[in-house]
């Protein structure tokens, strides 16, 4: 409980050892972030998702310095897929974030996948807590839009800002991977290139095709995160979205759904733990080969799992 006491004292190293811990799923984390849990949910939490190269981390990188300017502190967790041997892009991330890195009211960490991205959506809403927990008031949070385990990153923020770019080839792809239905506002970024309105209008047009009337349409804005053109609007919109959010009941329905899914996935997990301890390896490797050789199926094996276990 030490780290998360600092934590909360305003101690960034202690952050950063938390976030570590967290991503190596060390002992002990349960603890802390059991105590860090009554000082989470202040936070605006903003998920950046968009292809590789769109210019997500520029970015990010530009929207903590206008939310700075408006006295706003600020997190940044930029996600990364890839194996740590093999990800280039976090230290191609913190180069470019180097020079907000040297303020103190911003915090910025990257985090890798140890192996299973189910893994690193849990261990970023978890960073994120810590972020929250230690005063961040606007957290951004940067990932690939490529698989679910992203989806569900990115759902577990209040806004989530999708980033497309013009000319590269099949510009609905990331729409189809299931990204329309959370993005709260589209960012056209590369507008200094040709065919950014070309985007623009294709956006719009699958927007208005979305059917039913929505109290909030996602704003289709156009970037240059290079040159800072556009993030006024920007941080215009995401504030917008939070007030849309928070006005409408919407915000409290979102934080319902999380909650719930978070309980049910650790509860699943606990589940399955306690179901190897209480059983042993051995005795469910009886169970698989059984199924292998057809003599039970998976579902009434499953069941009789769980009533063994309940009478145990
Ligand atoms: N011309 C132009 N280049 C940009 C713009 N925004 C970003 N870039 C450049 O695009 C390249 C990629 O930018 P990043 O911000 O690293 O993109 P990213 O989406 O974070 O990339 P990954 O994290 O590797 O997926 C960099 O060379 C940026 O300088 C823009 O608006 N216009
Ligand atoms: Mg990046």
């Amino acid at each position: 409980m030490d780290l998360a006491q600092r934590l909360l004292n305003g101690d960034r190293r202690a952050a950063a050892r938390l976030i570590t811990l967290i991503e190596n799923d060390a002992d002990g984390v349960e603890l802390e972030l059991r105590h860090i849990h009554p000082h989470t949910g202040r936070a605006h939490i903003v998920g950046v998702t968009g292809p590789p190269g769109s210019g997500k981390s520029t970015l990010v990188k530009e929207l903590a310095r206008a939310f700075r300017a408006c006295g706003a502190t600020v997190g940044i967790i930029a996600v990364d897929p890839t194996s740590p041997f093999t990800g280039g892009a976090i230290l191609g991330d913190r180069v470019r974030m180097q020079d907000i890195g040297s303020d103190p009211g911003v915090f910025i960490r990257s985090m890798a996948s140890r192996g299973k991205l189910g893994g690193l959506a849990r261990a970023t809403g978890d960073a994120v807590k810590v972020l929250d927990a230690f005063g961040c008031q606007v957290i951004l949070v940067e990932t690939v839009g490529a698989g679910q385990g992203e989806v569900n990153i990115a759902r577990s923020a209040h806004t989530t800002v999708v980033v497309e770019v013009p000319g590269m080839g099949d510009e609905i792809q990331m729409i189809k991977a299931g990204i329309l239905e959370i993005a709260d506002v589209f960012v056209v970024n590369k507008a200094d290139r040709s065919g950014v309105d070309r985007v623009v209008v294709e956006l719009e047009a699958m927007l208005a095709m979305n059917g039913q009337p929505r109290a909030w349409v996602p704003p289709v804005l156009k970037t240059v995160a290079t040159s800072g053109q556009g993030i006024p609007e920007l941080t215009d919109a995401l504030s917008r979205h939070l007030e849309h959010l928070q006005g409408s009941g919407e915000l409290a329905r979102r934080l319902e759904d999380n909650t719930l899914r978070e309980l049910l996935e650790v509860a699943r997990e606990e589940f399955v733990a306690e179901l190897w301890r209480q059983l042993g390896a051995a005795e469910i490797a009886n169970v698989t080969r059984a199924i292998l050789d057809r003599r039970i199926d998976p579902r009434t094996a499953a069941k009789q799992l769980v009533k063994r276990f309940r009478g145990s």
